[in-house]
């Protein structure tokens, strides 16, 4: 009786995953990269959840933030640039079992991948979507992307951009279906953590935008924000984060956000300062394009009898009404 109740508990050790059972090599990123913050943030949420590694699938695009799938003792697939988006609706088409995460870069998703960011919203698959926002191409050392703001120079515009940034929350919460849409930044962990995990428990695609640093190419762009708390607007409800003491104590500018308001959803995310963290919008009722297409209404027996013999009756052929005989004389 006690050897069986030791190997129970031995069985129960074993199968527990610890957070090293989900990290893989050592990131490559430059120090003090946003992108450690969210790798940290996202093993801590499988550990946390207990996923099962072989049932969890991390795809990207290309770029610095699509090198995410080789740091996750996961699957992954890493991609091919703008398109991290068709490649994980087809994984999750097939595998409905799996859960299955997105990492992609705002040049990824913004500018080569746009059409495939406003289509996978629509589409309103179970994925969860992390954009790497840091404003800039990385990996290609320094190009001007979507997000850039206006006035910045890089090795494609010497001058400074000319154009206003594009907005990756307005631009989501403005398309047909969307169902959850927060905002994270890479210096507060806490909260980075919760939306990650609020994301992860919303059925649909959750689309986090998170403001990530790239101290190689934009060392001082975010230092505003990073030095003065009241220029982050913490936006809580209990359908969305909570603000804990501590954290409210040096954030001060906090505010109730009923994320159920798509209009005050929309008025929130146009607003660049203070930035606004948490979640915005999230409507769970929207259904998945996954779950509509294998609905059982659509996959029953007459269903399918019905349809295979419409198929085959294409190729039947039927033998002609016997003709008449005629009389010989
Ligand atoms: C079809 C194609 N076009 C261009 C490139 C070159 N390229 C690789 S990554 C990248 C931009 C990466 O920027 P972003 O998506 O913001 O990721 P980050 O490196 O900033 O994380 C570009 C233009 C490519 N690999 N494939
Ligand atoms: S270039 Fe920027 S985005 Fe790429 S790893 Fe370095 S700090 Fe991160
Ligand atoms: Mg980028």
């Amino acid at each position: 009786m006690t050897i069986a109740a030791t190997e129970c508990m031995m069985q129960l050790y074993e199968e527990r995953h610890a957070l090293e059972d989900y990290q893989s090599g050592v990131p490559r990123w430059c120090t003090g990269c946003g992108d450690n913050a969210i790798l940290a943030a996202v093993q801590r949420l499988c550990r946390d959840e207990q996923l099962r590694p072989e049932k969890t699938v991390f795809v990207s695009g290309i770029g610095c933030s699509s090198r995410f799938p080789h740091y996750m003792k996961t699957y992954g697939f890493h991609g091919i640039h703008g398109r991290a988006l068709p490649i994980a609706e087809g994984v999750r088409m097939a595998r409905r079992d799996l859960n299955v995460f997105v990492n992609t870069g705002d040049g990824d998703c913004c500018s080569i991948g746009a059409a495939h960011w406003v289509h996978a919203i629509r589409y309103n698959m179970n994925l969860t979507v992390f954009l790497h926002d840091n404003q800039i191409y990385g990996l290609t050392k320094m190009q001007a992307s979507p997000t850039s703001p206006k006035g910045l120079k890089s090795n494609t515009t010497p001058r400074g951009t000319y154009l206003d940034a594009l907005n990756p929350l307005t631009v989501t919460l403005g398309v047909q279906n969307v169902s959850f849409v927060a905002q994270a930044v890479d210096w507060i962990p806490e909260v980075l953590y919760d939306i990650v995990r609020a994301a992860f428990h919303h059925k649909g695609l959750s689309f986090v935008r998170i403001v990530q640093r790239c101290p190689e190419w934009l060392p001082k762009l975010m230092d505003p924000w990073l030095h003065d708390p009241q220029k982050v607007r913490l936006l809580e409800h209990p359908d969305g984060i909570t603000v804990s003491e501590a954290l409210a104590r040096v954030y001060r500018n906090h505010e109730a956000h009923d994320p159920g308001d798509l209009a005050q959803a929309r008025e929130i995310a146009s607003t660049l300062d203070p930035i606004p963290v948490g979640v915005l919008y999230r409507n769970p009722h929207v259904p998945c394009y996954e779950d509509l297409r294998t609905s059982d209404a659509l996959r029953s027996d007459a269903l399918i009898r019905r349809g295979l013999e419409a198929e085959l009756d294409k190729f039947t052929v039927w033998p002609q009404a016997a003709e008449p005989a005629t009389a010989t004389a």
